[in-house]
């Protein structure tokens, strides 16, 4: 057996470390003690081992000795570049999925078969606007279907450009892809080329191979995070400011427990709504009642829209199960790790299955169309409450501190609160802040856990010497939950920000009847990196400047998805920098890493600093990631009051 970690190395949190321990007692396996387990391959995490043709496995000896090129003659570069986008293929598609799926169920929602409203009327009508749309003589229905049929159109037209790219897009960083050829036409078209190009006998240019990972990148922004936040926004609401609280706390012993996890918020809406209409039922069961808490992705669409508890980030999911109250795990698609239905075998917790291509051996499935929402929702609810009485008592035991947290913020929160200080331009604190010094630039953390990582460790680092350094930082994805579960968004983790900073949160805190903005504003999952995206358009926009000139970063300290690197090559393409804290194995390939890591200074004649204004950092120390990215902050903010100046 290999040597496991002990506790504090594998998480800060206290309460994922007091179940760690209450699961290796009980001898049930997690992905913490797996990852101990696992021998890491040298070729494999340095990106130079090909699978992609029956002549292989190939695979390139480091330091000269041994084969040079794999059987068809593809040397070390064109097989890391190629591994490379293989990543990024698969992360925007992840994320296009998403985004279909959400279409479809508005266009259904909008044909009157699936049982859902449209909670954001203002917003369906602004997009519809923006998408050119005349609405004049339509119902809010027939509007609603237009707006989903263009949506659809992103995966069906054959010439042009995606109309969320046209609705999104910054026009400077369009100009810039339109003069690189690498604007995408349609998500499903450029997921096939993709898939077609990275195969044996296909592209062999690795600098063609990263910008058509690139072309992944801009999939994933706009037919997965703006599509998807766009027309969940306008099903189940924009988010507005929400108290939460956070940590595996959240379980409640009296109570049937059922957790939600995955990404799409089709089914954990109606998870929601029908743990209340069943409450009844719960309560004859004997529990007071029923608490749904999330998981992932889908615990922060919820916890944004309905302020519902979350238990855990990613690399913990398991954790959840082994405190031996939780009746039902309910997962739809992504990052929902094989190993929940191991471990769930030794409670008494029921894994569902909803999605017809995400099934798990040996869970259940209960098959999830939006047409019959209620049906499956109530299927779900009710399995649950007929699993309380199976429960073992002696298998129960949960830590008993919960963490509160603000959430909630959208741009159009967000926008609201600053106008408060100034109705008239609401943007103009922010960028008089950015002026004057007291905010230094603005970051979003965001990404991942991952079970290889010390828990919350490189995401709490990273923030709070940036907070420290008065950079303003916004969240998504499981970072948020990191952040919130050590006090990084309520009002105790003000003490880590410099005075600068500080004085700006309070002052739009207040001017919104708060005592301050949190230290840091959670803005969603990670299809939500469409918000700080937005913001920051918006912020460059009202300056007249590029987004690659914005003392701007994004930081995915503990990632484990390839989702984090499509989105960051999303952020990249706009020339913001993005910092990754986990191999993005890619070392096999000093070509490769000069074009992505290079800067806009180096010999190296093409590289992603010089063609987008922007580039990947990959550190793993977060200490010295942060100083990296005030460095590239201060570059920034140099060059732009230089030229706000001369305006
Ligand atoms: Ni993002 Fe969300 Fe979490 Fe990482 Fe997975 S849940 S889409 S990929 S692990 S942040
Ligand atoms: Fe080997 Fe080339 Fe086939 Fe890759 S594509 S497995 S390098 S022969």
């Amino acid at each position: 057996m290999a040597k496991m970690r002990d506790l504090e190395s594998v998480s800060i949190d206290p309460q994922v470390q007091f179940l760690l321990d209450k699961a290796r007692n009980e001898n049930v396996l997690t992905a913490f003690d797996r990852a101990d387990m696992m021998n890491i391959c040298g070729f494999g995490s340095t990106g130079v081992c090909c699978r992609h043709c029956l002549e292989g496995p190939c695979r390139i000896a480091p330091n000269g000795k041994g084969p040079q090129t794999g059987v068809c003659g593809a040397d070390v570069h064109q097989i890391v570049a190629r591994s490379f986008l293989n990543h990024l293929t698969q992360g925007s598609s992840g994320h296009a999925e998403h985004g279909r799926e959400v279409a479809l169920t508005l266009l259904e929602v909008a044909e009157g078969k699936a049982p859902y409203q449209i909670k954001d009327v203002d917003k369906l009508y602004r997009v519809a606007h923006d998408l050119e749309i005349v609405t004049e003589d339509l119902s809010m229905n027939e509007v609603a279907k237009e707006v989903a049929l263009k949506a659809l159109e992103d995966f069906q037209k054959q010439t042009g450009i995606m109309n969320w790219v046209k609705l999104r897009a910054h026009e400077d960083s369009l100009n810039t892809w339109n003069k690189l050829g690498i604007t995408p036409v349609n998500a499903h078209l450029e997921i096939t080329k993709a898939v077609a190009r990275n195969a044996m006998g296909c592209d062999a240019d690795p600098t063609n191979l990263i910008l058509g990972g690139v072309t992944m990148g801009l999939i994933d922004g706009y037919a997965g995070l703006h599509l998807s936040t766009d027309l969940q926004d306008i099903l189940f609401g924009t988010p507005k400011a929400v108290k939460a609280k956070y940590s595996m706390a959240v379980l409640d012993e009296k109570k049937i427990n059922i957790a939600v996890h995955g990404h799409i918020p089709m089914l954990s809406e109606k998870s929601v709504e029908w743990s209340r209409r069943l409450e009844d039922e719960a309560i004859k069961q004997g529990a007071t009642g029923i608490n749904i808490v999330g998981v992932c992705c889908t615990g922060n669409e919820l916890l944004m829209r309905q302020g519902v508890s979350v238990a855990s980030s990613f690399s913990s999911q398991e954790l959840v199960i082994v405190s031996g109250v939780l009746e039902a795990m309910v997962v739809d698609i992504q990052c929902i790790m094989p190993g929940i239905q191991q471990v769930a075998e030794c409670y008494h917790t029921e894994i569902i299955t909803t999605l017809p291509y995400v099934k798990i051996a040996g869970a259940t499935h209960v098959n999830f169309e939006p047409s019959e929402a209620d049906e499956a929702a109530q299927e779900i609810v009710m399995k649950a409450i007929n699993r309380f009485s199976k429960r073992d008592p002696e298998k129960i035991s949960i830590p008993d501190q919960t963490v509160d947290a603000y959430a909630g913020f959208s741009t159009e929160q967000i926008v609201e609160a600053l106008s408060g200080l100034n109705g008239e331009d609401p943007l103009k604190p922010v960028i008089d802040a950015l002026v004057s010094g007291k905010i230094r630039g603005i970051a979003a953390l965001v990404g991942c856990t991952n079970p290889r990582e010390k828990q919350d460790y490189g995401n709490t680092v990273v923030t709070k010497e940036l907070l420290k350094n008065n950079v303003l930082v916004v969240s998504t994805g499981c970072a948020a939950h990191s952040l919130a579960k050590h006090n990084l968004m309520n009002f105790d983790g003000l003490e880590y920000c410099g005075e600068g900073l500080k004085e700006v949160l309070e002052a739009v805190g207040n001017a919104a009847g708060l005592p301050s903005l949190p230290p840091t504003m959670h803005m969603g999952s990670c299809v939500d990196n469409s918000r700080p995206a937005d913001l920051l358009t918006a912020i460059a926009n009202r300056l007249g400047v590029s987004m690659n000139e914005l003392p701007a970063v994004g930081s995915c300290p503990e990632t484990h998805s390839p989702k984090a690197l499509s989105i960051g090559t999303f952020f990249i393409a706009h020339g913001i920098d993005v910092h990754i804290g986990v191999s993005p194995q890619l070392s096999g390939s000093e070509f490769v890493t000069n074009v992505l890591y290079g800067d806009r200074t180096d010999e190296h004649e093409v590289n992603a600093d010089k063609l987008f204004g922007g580039k990947l950092i990959y550190e793993q120390d977060p200490y010295t990631a942060a100083k990296l990215l005030l460095e590239r902050i201060d570059m920034k903010r140099e060059t732009l009051l230089n030229k706000l100046v001369a305006k």
